[in-house]
């Protein structure tokens, strides 16, 4: 089936729609865009979007790598590996995967502590994000550092700072400095719902946006900062409604379908990357567990919506019915891609399991201590 003239040019938003806005049944197979207050749907045609079956199969592996790749972190920390804590992203496989795999190699990827699959389709081995989770010297920081306080050089995918909403004007600095290169390439970024609050937030999109900067900026909505819900992080009724205010064009997308996901980004960074300036994305997400290892999720959280979402938006399951429904991909390849993709997990765990800790002699060395 062919997109229609109207549905690529989209049908207008009314405001009552959008003073009732519900991210679960609003986002079904179509997206708003907003240029100014101009505010429109449009519906997504799957059919229209389809890539390779190499690139389909790509995507697949690194989503189910992904969730391997947190579900094997999460049995070493109960198996004791794991000093301090661990945060993972159980439900934000696609719109990792599927915006991070729109940047080229020579791109920087900006990523936050729900990216795990950013960094896994960007190239940053598995063993190397696990060596760092257990303290290990062959982790980026060589047993300095934990968590998802990670970057990878090598892959041009930067360190995270601790403090919410630092990156977004990290972001902005490294376009900056492309766009006084004359490269011509994009630079990739996520925020949580809860870091949008922050005057980083404001000042990085500002900035960028003023600059004409060649920067997409991903929030990623997962409807918690760890226990605050969403109606007490922002009054407005979605965060993409601050882009006309920034004065950049903004999408609000159901950050669980990974070929919207591609669409979408693939698009931005496009712009980008042509100096047409920043774009703001809200992609909309349900943190499926805790929000971090030791987080009791069922005290807090509105059970019935954890079930909407685990049910009919798990971005796994999605995606393997769509593959399977279109006849892009059998069963028996479907589920070849998950079995390597869970293999490569534990062979990483496994090696990362045998590099060394660091001497203690060595503490302080490349650490930063006026
Ligand atoms: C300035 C700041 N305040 C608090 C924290 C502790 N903290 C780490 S993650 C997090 C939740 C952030 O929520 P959100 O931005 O929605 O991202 P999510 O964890 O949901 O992906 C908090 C409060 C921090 N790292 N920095
Ligand atoms: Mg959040």
């Amino acid at each position: 089936m062919s997109e229609t003239t109207a549905e690529r040019a989209g049908i207008p938003a009314t405001s009552d729609e959008l003073a009732r806005l519900d991210y679960f049944e609003d986002l079904r197979d179509r997206y708003l865009s907003l240029d100014g207050l101009d505010a429109k749907w449009h519906s997504f045609e799957r059919e229209n979007s389809y890539p390779s079956f190499e690139t389909c199969m790509r995507l697949h592996y690194f989503m189910s790598h992904t969730r391997a790749v947190e579900e094997t972190l999460d049995s070493a920390f109960r198996s004791g590996h794991i000093p301090g804590t661990a945060y993972f992203a159980r439900g934000n496989e696609a719109a990792s995967v599927g915006s991070a795999s729109c940047l080229r190699d020579e791109e920087w990827l900006v990523p936050m502590h729900r990216n795990c699959g950013a960094h896994l389709v960007k190239g940053h081995p598995a063993r190397s994000i696990m060596a760092h989770f257990f303290g290990r010297m062959d982790g980026p920081s060589r047993g300095r550092d934990g968590n998802f306080h990670i970057g990878y050089r090598p892959k041009k995918i930067t360190q995270l700072i601790s403090h919410i909403g630092s990156m977004i004007p990290v972001a902005a600095g490294i376009a900056w400095a492309e766009k006084a290169r004359g490269t011509g390439r994009a630079t990739l970024t996520y925020i949580g719902d809860g870091g949008t609050s922050t005057g980083d937030f404001h000042e990085g999109v500002n900035f960028a946006a003023v600059h004409k900067l060649p920067v997409v900026f991903i929030i990623d909505n997962n409807q918690y900062a760890y226990k605050t819900l969403l109606k007490e992080q922002y009054a407005c009724k979605s965060l993409i409604l601050k882009a006309p205010g920034y004065g950049i064009p903004g999408f609000l997308i159901d950050g669980t379908d990974i070929l919207l996901v591609r669409k979408i980004c693939s698009e931005a960074i496009d712009r980008a990357r042509a100096g047409e300036g920043p774009t703001l994305i809200e992609s909309v997400t349900m943190r499926l567990a805790g929000h971090s290892v030791y987080d009791k999720y069922s005290d807090y959280v509105d059970l019935e919506n954890l079930r909407r979402w685990t049910n009919e938006r798990d971005p796994l399951e999605r995606y393997d019915t769509f593959l399977e429904e279109s006849g892009m991909a059998t069963i028996e390849e479907i589920s070849a891609s998950h079995a390597r993709a869970r293999a490569d997990a534990e062979t990483a765990r496994d090696e990362a399991l045998k590099s060394p800790f660091p001497d203690p002699a060595t503490l302080n060395d490349d650490v930063y201590a006026p």
